[in-house]
């Protein structure tokens, strides 16, 4: 049989457990080029939060009793495509069930000698390609700039910090808990770090640790923390919308302080920006990224709660009140081959 995790109601603020349901069905068969594939490891990702709410964006949310989106680390158990073998290791969006079947091109094959499959959904995934192409495409950072990035420990912000420091750049950021801040400075090489639930005058801090301000201000965030940058912003200064995890469990959406102005004397940019806009980019990043990796350049961690896919909702609502360093993972099977 095939466990799946469905949406029972609707989330208010923050989703609770009650809001998602385990069911069986029988596990499917594939068709003519397509793979059935076994789910390693589900990532559990801030976005699915919005998919979980009655509003349609551009992708389609989830309605009740259906499966959570999400994507996964697999296993190919059955091939009915050419290009795929049993015990192929693959990144596929069936969300969050223990088998499902996938066409063929909707898969992207991870080569497992290269590092860890698991990060095929972090480092070497979406968060990674999200972190490279937000700093260098969006925020089109340059050597010796200085460069702010809130969630900075979070799997996004933990990669922006640490290619900034890979370009030359100087390098805060903001993080949730002492030892998120310890890590991000003391293991990553971020030059500082400040811990957002301690400090309270977010303008002055930033000033204090970037006097001659901020070039590119990466955000994972959004809210009070984003309020502060605008007036810490350098000449053509550069703000990437990646993220405002700070808004996603809100009941009521909040009304910042409107800094505004300062965009004029800054002559800054604003640009939000989704990872899928740079697809056609993806494999020479992550060939990139990947030669990052295996020179020691980056370095990533990962969270992974072990409790199979019942867990999978305790995961996601843990990694949204800041449970995880680095990338949250939920561990459904062990690899067949
Ligand atoms: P993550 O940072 O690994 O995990 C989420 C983190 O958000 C938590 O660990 C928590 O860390 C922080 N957080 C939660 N509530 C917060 C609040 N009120 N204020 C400040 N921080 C808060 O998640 P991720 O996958 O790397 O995603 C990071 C951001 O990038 C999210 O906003 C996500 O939506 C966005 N994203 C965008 C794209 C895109 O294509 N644009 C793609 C991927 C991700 P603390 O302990 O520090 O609070
Ligand atoms: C994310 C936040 C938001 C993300 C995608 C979105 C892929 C898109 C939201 C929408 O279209 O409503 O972290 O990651």
């Amino acid at each position: 049989m095939n466990r799946q995790i469905t949406l029972t109601s609707r989330p208010i603020g923050y989703p609770k457990t009650s809001d998602f349901n385990v069911v069986e069905v029988p596990i499917p068969t594939p068709e003519d080029n397509q793979v059935l594939i076994k789910t390693i490891y589900l990532s559990v990702d801030p976005y699915m939060r919005g998919r979980l709410n009655a509003v349609k964006s551009y992708a389609a949310n989830v309605e009740i009793d259906e499966v959570i989106v999400g994507g996964v680390i697999a296993e190919v158990i059955e091939s009915k495509h050419p290009n795929f073998e049993i015990g192929d290791i693959v990144n596929a969006s069936i969300g969050w069930q223990e088998y499902g079947v996938a066409g063929g091109d909707d898969v992207r094959k991870i080569d497992p000698t290269i590092a860890p499959i698991s990060t095929g959904a972090g480092i070497l995934g979406m968060p990674g390609l999200t972190a490279y192409f937000g700093l260098l495409e969006v925020g089109q950072l340059q050597p010796l700039e200085t460069v702010f990035v809130s969630g900075a420990a979070g799997a996004v912000g933990s990669v922006v910090g640490q290619i900034a420091k890979i370009k030359g750049c100087r390098v805060i950021g903001s993080a949730g808990t002492d030892e998120k801040v310890d890590y991000i400075v003391d293991e990553l090489g971020f030059d500082a770090a400040f811990n957002y639930k301690h400090v309270t005058d977010y303008h002055t801090e930033l000033q204090t640790l970037l006097p001659d301000g901020i070039d590119v201000y990466f955000d994972n965030v959004g809210g009070e923390i984003t309020d502060a940058v605008f007036p810490n912003l350098r000449i053509n200064g550069r703000v990437v919308i990646c993220g405002q995890i700070s808004q996603y469990n809100l009941e009521k959406p909040e009304t910042g302080p409107r800094f505004l102005w300062h965009m004029i004397t800054k002559r800054a940019r604003i640009e939000g920006f989704l990872v899928f806009d740079f697809v056609d980019q993806h494999p020479s990043a992550l060939a990139q990224m990947a030669e990052w990796l295996q020179q020691g350049k980056l370095k990533y961690r990962e969270t992974i709660e072990e409790g199979g896919i019942e867990s999978a909702p305790a995961a996601f609502i843990s990694m949204l009140k800041g449970g995880n360093i680095g990338k949250q993972l939920v561990k459904i099977a062990e690899l067949d081959t």
